[in-house]
């Protein structure tokens, strides 16, 4: 470094762009105009100086060797990832022509697919929303996360809103349910370590024997799909030992008798036979959460990617109303934040649905896009899809049963555009790849789906090579289009000053992150945000909530269980954020490679020895990997660690092979745990290193 460079170090403030419930404020340091060190703001409360792993390894991923730094033109098969690079003018001018040829006929066969790759207003869905508006595409229903539980947190408290994170700190009892807290949520495991140094119980309800679970007083390990019959078996113990909050109830809750009635058929043996754990564990649980306040409930999304998930998540969330834990800040539930900082965001002046001028296109749901291109188009669906456009995510890897997905991305009539950093599964099936910015390169703003902080997100260093951030691709092609609403001249400092209310940009301008004002215990006083104040149990349209079991499991479906007798679950690894950093060689490391969590009971019946090469296998595809004999796994429940690229695998798959289509009883939302199959050994560890010499 010469002396020159280090005279122009500067601390940049940013904020993490995952999709993560953290939203950790950053502070890059910038040597010479080249990123060197990105760490976490002290300054900033939740982040309180800490990152993961995998994001204090940002500048590795932005720098890294294979980020794509021109436009690519396809020149092979679809899926083979053979490119040449050619001019953004040659590149955009390709997308415009073929994108106006499709919507001359009918702008619904275009098609837009995004998630959450970046969570930031800007980068999001801000232009891209205006381009896909005033062009009349087709609109995408985001279900693939969270919609199951979003849905069911409406329908109870009228909003995906909940505690305070900080508050955990102080909880006397914590449930960590359906959350691998230490991987997903690390700041939030920060706080309920505070509360266990403080004498606080902490249980744990997840099949997998996680490191979050190691590091619980108690650990439930249910079998996946069952928590609907956990939690009534719960209120059962509650009703019959007196601990429900008579008063709460009677003033904040609507239609308790019902759930009373229904929560009575559930003893504890009952559940205990459905979700395959002791009866009086259960009963020591519900001692615990009667009899603890202020008791707390970490609910995550792990435990709503099953068939009844919604119904699940709706009668969790009564039970903090019943035993009237909102009273106090600490005690209640938190599945999500995010309703708490929508009155702040401005999404429609940034996104524009106005735009659609009164049209009103077809909706296609991104959890069944493997479908969606396989359709030949009439009847309901409406048009085939001719046009793809994706951004900020990757759905050949992400989007389950992916031998569907790769077959209608394989379609060599279908356009498809991709905006990537790297050369993902999904870009090798793009016609045109248009290289992106990364967080470090691009102003943005964010708010939290578990913390109630707005963050900015400055620009550290100038776009690498000739990436552009996806707001300025969304522009520069709505001028192709020949689209001249003003809207689409707004540069990034524009969009930012239409995104948030209330809220000074000023100071996040100086300090890097702002606090919404909330009350802290919301509903200590009723005041749900429904349409009576109340929370509710006998939502319209849905009923009480119930017990709903897996499509997929021995009481729905004894047929396809005797052939496939084991469930698979396949939440994330660790060090990798969904399809995200897997391609980054020093988290790859720590991960290993694709593998198999079997129970040696499960193993030794089969002939499987850990290290051994197995072929996980179900009607919809087969998956090969390495085993891992462990009790991390239970009896009957394998767990496949994701999600890795497909091209990272032994044979160019990955889990979502095997995962189906099939949607929840609430919020069209995936069945990524509710998926049965079985396991075979291919080759012994010994023949697959001989094989390798
Ligand atoms: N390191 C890391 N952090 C992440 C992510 C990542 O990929 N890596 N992804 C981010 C995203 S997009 C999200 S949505 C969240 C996901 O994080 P979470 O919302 O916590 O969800 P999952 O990781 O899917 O699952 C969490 C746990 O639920 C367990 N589980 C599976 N099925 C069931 C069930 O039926 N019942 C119960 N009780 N538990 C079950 C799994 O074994 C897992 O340990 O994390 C975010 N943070
Ligand atoms: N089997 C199984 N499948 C799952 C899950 C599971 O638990 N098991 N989890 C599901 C869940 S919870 C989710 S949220 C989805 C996640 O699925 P996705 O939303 O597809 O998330 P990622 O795999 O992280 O892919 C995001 C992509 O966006 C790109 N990106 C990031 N920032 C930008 C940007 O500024 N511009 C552009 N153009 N690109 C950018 C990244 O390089 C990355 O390739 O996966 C789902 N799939
Ligand atoms: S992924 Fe989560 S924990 Fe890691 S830096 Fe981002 S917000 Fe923080
Ligand atoms: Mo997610």
């Amino acid at each position: 470094m010469t002396s020159h460079a280090t005279s122009a170090v500067r601390v940049v403030r940013g904020a993490c762009p995952h999709d993560c419930p953290d939203t950790c404020a950053l502070r890059v340091t910038v040597e010479g105009g080249r990123a060197v060190r990105v760490q976490g703001d002290p300054d900033h409360p939740p982040t309180a100086g800490v990152l993961c792993t995998k994001v204090s390894r940002y500048t590795e991923r932005t720098y890294h060797p294979e980020r794509l730094l021109r436009p690519l033109k396809r020149v092979g098969r679809k899926g083979e990832g053979r490119f040449e690079p050619v001019s953004w003018d040659e590149a955009l001018a390709t997308v415009a022509v073929r994108l106006k040829a499709v919507a001359a006929r009918d702008p619904q066969a275009i098609v837009p697919y995004s998630y959450a790759g970046t969570m930031g207003l800007l980068q999001g869905e801000a232009m891209a929303g205006r381009f896909f508006h005033r062009l009349g595409a087709s609109r995408l229903d985001r279900t693939i996360c969270a919609s199951a539980g979003g849905e069911a947190l409406a329908a109870t408290y009228g909003g995906k809103v909940g505690m305070h994170v900080r508050f955990f700190a102080r909880s006397k009892l914590i449930v960590i349910w359906g959350s691998h807290s230490i991987a997903s949520n690390l700041h939030f495991w920060t706080l309920a370590q505070q509360a266990k140094r403080d004498g606080a119980k902490l249980w744990c309800i997840d099949p997998r024997r996680t490191e979050t679970a190691d590091k619980c007083h108690r650990h439930l390990a249910v079998r996946p799909g069952t928590d609907g019959a956990l939690a009534l078996a719960l209120m059962h113990e509650l009703v019959v030992h007196g601990w429900v909050d008579r008063d709460y109830v009677e003033r904040h809750v609507d239609g308790f008798e019902p759930l009373r009635e229904r929560a009575l058929a559930w003893p504890p043996e009952r559940a205990a036979a459905v979700c395959g754990v002791p009866a009086d564990a259960i009963r020591e649980l519900a001692r615990d959460y009667g009899t603890t306040k202020p008791a707390a409930i970490r609910l995550n999304y792990g435990m709503q990617r099953v068939h009844g998930g919604g119904n699940a998540v709706r009668l969790v969330a009564l039970l903090p109303c019943l035993v009237g834990a909102w009273r106090d800040p600490a005690g209640g539930l938190l599945l999500s934040s995010s309703g708490w900082a929508a009155p702040f965001r401005d999404d429609a002046a940034l996104q524009r649905p106005d735009l659609l001028d009164g049209r009103r296109p077809r909706v296609v749901n991104m959890s069944t896009i493997g479908d969606a291109l396989l359709h030949p188009g009439g009847g309901a669906f409406g048009p085939r899809i001719e046009a793809l456009v994706v951004y900020n995510s990757n759905p050949v890897a992400v989007a389950p049963d992916s031998r569907r997905v790769v077959a209608g991305f394989a379609r060599e009539d279908l356009f498809t555009v991709v905006l990537e950093q790297f050369r993902t599964d999904t870009a090798d099936f793009a016609d045109v790849v248009l290289p992106a910015t990364t967080q470090l390169e691009h102003l943005d703003v964010h708010t939290s789906y578990g913390h109630t902080d707005v963050l900015l997100n400055e620009p550290a260093i100038a776009p690498l090579g000739e990436a552009k951030p996806n707001t300025q691709i969304f522009c520069e092609l709505a001028a192709r289009m020949g689209f001249d609403d003003p809207c689409f001249a707004d540069d990034d400092e524009a969009l930012l000053r239409q995104a948030l209310k209330g809220v000074d940009l000023a100071t996040l301008r100086e300090r890097g992150w702002a606090s919404l004002p909330l009350p802290e215990a919301p509903f200590a006083e009723g005041g749900f945000p429904t349409p009576g104040g109340k929370a509710v149990v006998d939502a319209p349209g849905l009923g009480v909530p119930d017990f709903v079991p897996n499509r997929e499991c021995a009481e729905t479906d004894p047929a396809l269980a005797a052939r496939y007798p084991l469930a698979m679950i396949s939440p994330p690894a660790r060090h990798f954020l969904n399809s995200t950093f897997v391609n980054v060689a020093s988290l790859r490391a720590i991960e290993g490679e694709p593998t198999l969590e079997i129970h040696p009971d499960d193993a030794a019946p089969r002939g499987i020895a850990g290290g051994d090469t197995v072929r996980v296998f179900n009607d919809r595809g087969v998956h090969r990997c390495r085993a891992d004999v462990t009790t991390r796994a239970r009896p009957g429940v394998i767990v496949g660690l994701g999600i890795w690229w497909r091209k990272f695998g032994v044979d160019g798959t990955n889990v979502n092979e095997l995962t189906s289509q099939r949607l929840t009883d609430l919020g069209r939302a995936p069945t990524f745990y509710d998926c049965l199959v079985e396991v075979e050994r291919e080759a012994a560890a010994r023949d697959v290193r001989s094989a390798a010499a």
